[in-house]
């Protein structure tokens, strides 16, 4: 039985233990996020996608150290890493280049580190992962950062879930060019070349500039009135259109040494600013958890209607389809409606 109280003030055995839970998709688990729910919606969720390679594990984990140990006069934020990617080094200790090594993190309560098992794909991966950093909002986490590994729906599945998404490239990884895929500009708030010791780096940096003028333009023209939509089934007041501009930057770090990365936390937090203040943090929440319901209204409809059916009839139907004596359509029509 976990306990939300002590979830609530941070218990580090009863969180890990919960994780493990909503991992292994038990029913304990489910009935204890719909408690913690109230509790959410505090965080600042920061998606950390890119190709294999580029970094990723290295910068969280120096993101997190800069989290805790911020050079300029702010206070140290709280910070939970959620791993998702099934390769990430982070339980294996020392990963972190040369001056940050896990015990700088390991023994600071206000971090903590999970790495995802892969069963964790098991209620779905989005499911999952959504489920992890909600545990870790109610736990009063303030930051919580989350690497994917960029492959097609994981990369739109954390641009969902996160309310600030990097997307990290590095020179090195192939032609240039073709690893910078389509559609990766449309989520990513702040683009980062990684690994800007490397040589060619600012060959890849020139690229994705060109890239983004390039993708900016051809956003203009679409939209008419030269600004991103991000929610185009949400349509902005015209009052509010000018507010909710922003251009994401593209930002260079070297993750192993710690260069840039102080500078990318703050345009971390510019981004979360920004969201604040033109109300889309709001937004984005609303969108997400419509989201939500919407695939659980989903599943839960399929339960039922299939509890509510005779498995012979829908045996039937599907023989007759596979015959192609019936279309998908009238498949679907006969399933709802009966033979009418
Ligand atoms: N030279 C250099 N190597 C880096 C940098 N960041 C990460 N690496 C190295 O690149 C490799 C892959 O890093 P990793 O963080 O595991 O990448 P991931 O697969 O994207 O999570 C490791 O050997 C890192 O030490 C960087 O900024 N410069
Ligand atoms: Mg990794």
């Amino acid at each position: 039985m976990t306990s939300i109280p002590e979830i609530l003030k941070g218990d580090r055995l009863a969180i890990s233990r919960l994780l493990t839970e909503i991992e292994n998709g038990t029913s304990e688990g489910k009935r204890t996020l719909n408690d913690l729910f109230p509790h959410t919606g505090k965080a600042h969720i920061v998606g950390i996608t890119g190709a294999p390679g580029t970094g990723k594990s290295t910068l969280v984990n120096r993101l997190a150290y800069e989290y805790r140990h911020p050079s300029k006069d702010h206070p140290p934020l709280t910070v939970a890493v959620v791993a998702v990617d099934p390769t990430s080094p982070f339980s294996g200790g020392a990963v972190l280049g040369d001056r940050i090594r896990m015990r700088d993190v390991a023994g600071d309560p206000g971090i903590f580190i999970r790495s995802m098992a892969s069963r964790g794909s098991l209620g779905g991966l989005a499911q999952t992962t959504a489920g992890l950093v909600q545990v870790f909002d109610a736990a009063g986490f303030e930051v919580i950062l989350v690497e994917t590994v960029g492959a097609g729906q994981a990369e739109v599945d954390i641009a969902d879930l996160a309310h600030t998404t990097l997307v990290l490239e590095a020179p090195g990884m192939g032609d240039d060019v073709q690893t910078i895929k389509a559609g990766i500009l449309e989520i990513a708030d702040i683009l980062v070349v990684n690994k800007f010791d490397r040589p060619g780096a600012k060959n890849t940096l020139r690229l994705l500039k060109n890239m983004l003028r390039q993708f900016d333009a051809e956003e203009r023209n679409r939209l008419h009135h030269g600004q991103r939509t991000p929610f185009p089934d949400l349509p902005l007041p015209e009052s509010e259109k000018n507010k909710a501009c922003w251009d994401p930057p593209i930002m260079t770090t070297v993750a192993t040494s710690g260069e840039g990365v102080s500078e990318l936390m703050e345009g971390i937090t510019k981004h979360r600013n920004f969201l604040l203040s033109s109300k889309q943090w709001t937004r984005k929440e609303g969108q997400r958890i419509k989201r939500e319901v919407d695939t659980m209204l989903q599943q839960e409809l399929l339960t039922r209607w299939r509890d509510s059916t005779s498995s012979t009839l829908y045996q039937r139907t599907l023989s007759k389809l596979i015959k192609r004596e019936i279309s998908p359509q009238r498949a679907v029509r006969l399933l709802l409606e009966g033979d009418q």
